[in-house]
């Protein structure tokens, strides 16, 4: 499993801005104010001083937990075992990075576009740099400046965490944390000020202060594994693509018939966890409107495809239900709403994916596929997922604990209910008893 990574303020090393003093002093006055990561970036260097640079620096970091990553050069970073790289587009591929480095190390991108941005999605990588933000003296060669309403778009469009980069100093990044980057990557304001550990201390308060860490980011983070195995399922493979047979589909919603009547019911005893009105109105509409409209369409999918719905439930029917109920059973709104969660906003987001790549002319399952991709679903969705967020900043380590245990379970269970419907008893579901390999 690959660390999670505090980047909230990442130092980008610059010895020519460094006033004449040595690297060292450089990132060690920097850790001493609150840096949560380093990247070592020599663009004049010869290798052999890049590599001794590099050595230096781990011996400082290596001791106190400070990821090193070094910029552009994945062989330096193998020579001293540093904890990753940080590529741009015009350095070798993230596929190449990734299979030198292994799957443990740290891999950023910069990103100068929204295309960019959308390209990243696709690969696995552990962050990327939204590059520039502002234009910065720092860096001549940059793309156009995403400015910060351009910030705020790539943050909401990226599947990865952000950090942004270019012009970051003490009057522009709360805005950028409020943007909703996960941190910001900083080369002048750090190396350049005359106190580095004071300046820097003074940076980590204003990104404390301004920071959106929302849990809806680190928990999708957190099982995108998950979400990415479930893209390549074969049932929503073939089912995009109108070929999925009528057989594995009718199996599908026969089961999803007694999974969500189970469902419902525990939307409604939600709504009874809620000591706000307005929240109990929210999950006790959602349950009712699922009941309408999610109800139609399974019914008219159902004659459509004369599906005989007299079954039993599955395991992992079952097993998913019983899961949800458990989570309610904390008596815990936060957990109860992280385990009822996936089965709304995974079906929202592979609504929304397949809405985007799938043939719907003559797709006999449109229906299926409108439902889920649509903005009052997506709408829905969002309410909750605002609930959620704001409600994690207040839980203590207990709650989140069990928060994202209930989460992350309940996202495989979601995995496994398409797998059982394309496969049903030809294999064992057993995977979903552990998390281990998942995230
Ligand atoms: N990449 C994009 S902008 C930049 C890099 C390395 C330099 C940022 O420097 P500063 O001094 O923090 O604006
Ligand atoms: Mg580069």
């Amino acid at each position: 499993m690959r660390k999670d990574i505090d980047l909230s303020l990442y130092l980008v090393t610059d010895r020519d801005l460094s006033l004449g003093r040595t690297l060292e002093e450089v990132v060690t006055e920097a850790v001493a104010g609150g840096v949560t990561i380093v990247q070592l970036r020599e663009k004049g260097a010869s290798t052999g001083e890049f590599v001794e640079l590099a050595r230096r620096l781990m011996g400082v970091l290596k001791p106190i937990g400070i990821p090193l990553i070094i910029n552009d050069r994945v062989d330096v970073a193998l020579a001293v075992d540093a904890d990753g790289v940080h590529i741009g587009q015009s350095d070798m591929t993230y596929a190449d990075a990734r299979r030198l480095l292994g799957p443990e190390k740290i891999i950023g991108l910069s990103v100068e576009s929204f295309e960019d941005i959308e390209a990243a999605n696709a690969l696995d990588v552990d962050y990327i740099g939204i590059s520039p933000v502002y234009g910065t003296p720092t860096k001549k060669d940059t793309a156009e400046p995403f400015g910060l309403e351009g910030l705020r778009k790539g943050v909401e469009i990226s599947a990865h965490p952000t950090v942004a980069i270019g012009g970051m100093n003490s009057a522009t990044i709360g805005d950028v944390m409020e943007a909703g980057a996960d941190g910001v990557a900083v080369v002048s304001a750090i190396c350049s000020a005359e106190n580095i550990a004071e300046a820097t201390s003074n940076l980590k308060a204003i990104v404390g202060r301004h920071s959106k860490k929302l849990w809806s980011r680190y928990i999708w983070h957190k099982s995108l594994k998950i979400y990415n195995a479930i893209l390549e399922l074969p049932f929503l493979k073939e089912l995009s693509e109108g070929r999925l047979s009528n057989d594995i589909f009718g199996r599908y919603i026969a089961q999803d018939e007694i999974y969500l009547k189970n469902y419902y019911h525990q939307m409604f005893m939600l709504a009874d966890l809620m000591s706000d009105p307005k929240q109990k109105e929210l999950f006790a509409s959602f349950a009712r409107s699922g009941m309408e409209g999610e109800k139609a369409m399974h019914d008219m999918l159902i004659g459509r495809f004369g599906v005989d719905t007299d079954i039993i439930a599955s395991k992992v029917t079952s097993d998913y239900n019983e899961h949800i109920c458990e989570g309610i059973a904390t008596g815990n709104p936060c957990i109860a709403l992280a385990a009822v969660l996936p089965c709304m906003w995974i079906y929202n987001q592979v609504g929304l994916h397949i809405l985007s790549h799938a043939r719907l002319e003559g797709n006999p399952y449109r229906e299926w596929i409108m439902e889920y991709g649509q903005d009052e679903f997506t709408e829905g969705v969002n309410q909750a997922l605002d609930l959620i967020d704001a409600w994690a900043p207040e839980a203590d380590e207990d709650t989140l604990k069990k928060m994202e245990y209930y989460y992350l379970k309940a996202a495989l269970y979601e995995y496994a209910f398409w797998d059982y419907g394309y496969y049903s008893d030809t294999k064992s579901y057993d995977y979903t008893e552990s998390l281990e390999g998942w995230i």
